[in-house]
């Protein structure tokens, strides 16, 4: 037994399902998670001294690598000052202003420690706003473990097959429509009949919960157009495309706009930090301002601001979005071309530094595609994968992530590895 399955024993007996995060468990691959004890850069090594070069980056946040120097050493100098005033401090002013700076159009902010509380925020602030109670998600996206947002939600609730999560009250639950994503001829009918009663529509951009999910041409500008005909809010969850996609996230780099905008991942550059942010007129009903209450003891955290600041001026250095596209798109191609070479029906979905390899013929633009993915050729090579030292997300509806520390030698030897896993499917 290597240490890692010895850990997992003693882990069940302390967590249920011997994690802190679902998706942790290997239940889309089966197996035994690996237990790691250190991350430089690209590379990852686990409790057995073995290496591997890493595609999760702890599902996105880590965009510039494992302990980047600056990141480390921001996060050591605000510890010596003291973990958490409880108060205000400039690191928050600080962070704030470099979000706004990359994203003029977020108005007014509100830090918070995760991105599900982030999510939920935008929730009840829209309903506030709206004074409406019902609200459109899409199937397959995942906003976060919140009550509202856990009905055919993505991520970990797909890759377990939960029929969404027990222990949502039934009448919260209807509160909740879904519609397939990137489906527009579904939006027309839906706002007719139900536009009258939705607070927002809640939508990541570029689906990552599914597996990369593109949007469609024009579905965004369709949803937004149809929110603000109704009068409903449209809440753009950029957890994990906010500062990934571009230094605007997916609103930059596609062209749409929301009224609100929720926040995880890069901008806590691996620590704790989520965020809401918007129109002045909307965040001005959050308390203590407006009557709308959001909270959070370690809200603005001084030393996660100072992980996030250091993390967004690294990414800030021009030419960090070319670099990370160019790797990107030599990993990509020398994939698909492996998997031709092993005659593997693939379809590899990629937006700049996110990206999913499907075991598919056809293309996968939506949840009922990705659910046709062969799941099972997908746990096969993530295995295979592993063994030869490249740590993929342990499920096929996952996005793996490129960070700015993967060089050529780790994505050709990644090539290389493929090359040889195809060939044991
Ligand atoms: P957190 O509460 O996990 O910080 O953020 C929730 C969330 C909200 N919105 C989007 C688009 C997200 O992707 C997430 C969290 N993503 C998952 C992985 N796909 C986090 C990993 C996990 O659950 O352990």
């Amino acid at each position: 037994m290597d240490r890692s399955e010895a850990l997992f024993e003693e882990a069940r007996r302390l967590f249920p399902g011997g994690v802190n995060s679902p998706v942790r468990a290997f239940g889309g691959v089966g197996g035994t998670p690996r237990f790691f004890r250190r991350g430089h850069g690209a590379t990852l090594e686990d409790v057995d001294g073995r290496s591997y070069v890493d595609y999760v980056g702890s599902w996105g946040p880590l965009i510039l690598g494992h302990a980047h120097a600056e990141v480390s050493r921001a996060i050591a100098e605000a510890a010596l000052d003291g973990t958490s005033y409880g108060a205000p401090h400039e690191g928050e002013i600080r962070l704030a202003r470099a979000v706004r700076e990359a994203m003029p159009w977020l108005e007014r902010v509100r830090f918070t420690s995760s991105g599900t509380e982030a999510t939920s925020a935008a929730l009840r602030l829209a309903r506030a706003f709206t004074k409406r109670d019902e609200i459109l998600k899409f199937d397959g996206c995942y906003h976060g473990a919140t009550d509202s947002l856990l009905v055919r939600a993505g991520s970990g609730v797909e890759t377990l097959g939960l029929p969404d999560s027990p222990g949502v009250p039934s009448a919260l639950a209807r509160l909740t429509h879904t519609l397939p994503f990137n489906d527009v001829p579904r939006l027309e009918p839906f706002f007719a009949e139900h536009g009258a009663r939705i607070a927002c529509a809640i939508v990541e951009p570029i689906v990552g919960n599914m597996g990369v999910l593109p949007p469609a041409p024009g579905f965004l500008e369709a949803l937004a157009a149809r929110c603000r005909a109704a009068g409903a809010l449209l809440v753009v969850d950029e957890v994990m495309t906010g500062f990934r996609v571009a230094r605007g996230g997916a609103q930059e780099r596609l062209g749409v706009r929301g009224d609100l905008t929720a926040f995880g991942k890069i901008i806590g550059g691996g620590l704790p930090v989520g965020a809401f942010g918007g129109r002045a007129d909307v965040m001005a009903l959050v308390a203590p301002e407006g009557p709308v209450y959001q909270a959070g003891t370690l809200s603005g955290n001084p030393v996660a601001m100072a992980a996030g600041v250091a993390t967004l001026a690294a990414l800030a250095r021009p030419g960090s979005y070319e670099r990370l596209e160019a790797a990107s798109a030599r990993l990509a191609a020398g994939l698909v071309e492996e998997a031709a070479r092993a005659k593997l029906p693939v379809r590899l979905n990629r937006v700049g530094s996110m990206w999913t390899l499907f075991f598919a013929e056809a293309e996968v633009v939506d949840a009922a595609s990705a659910r046709r993915a062969d799941r099972a050729r997908y746990a096969s090579f993530f295995h295979a994968m592993l063994e030869e030292g490249v740590y993929l997300p342990p499920s096929q509806f996952e996005a793996a992530f490129v960070s700015l520390a993967h060089g050529e030698a780790e994505i050709d030897g990644t090539i290389a590895a493929a090359r040889r896993a195809f060939e044991r499917l």
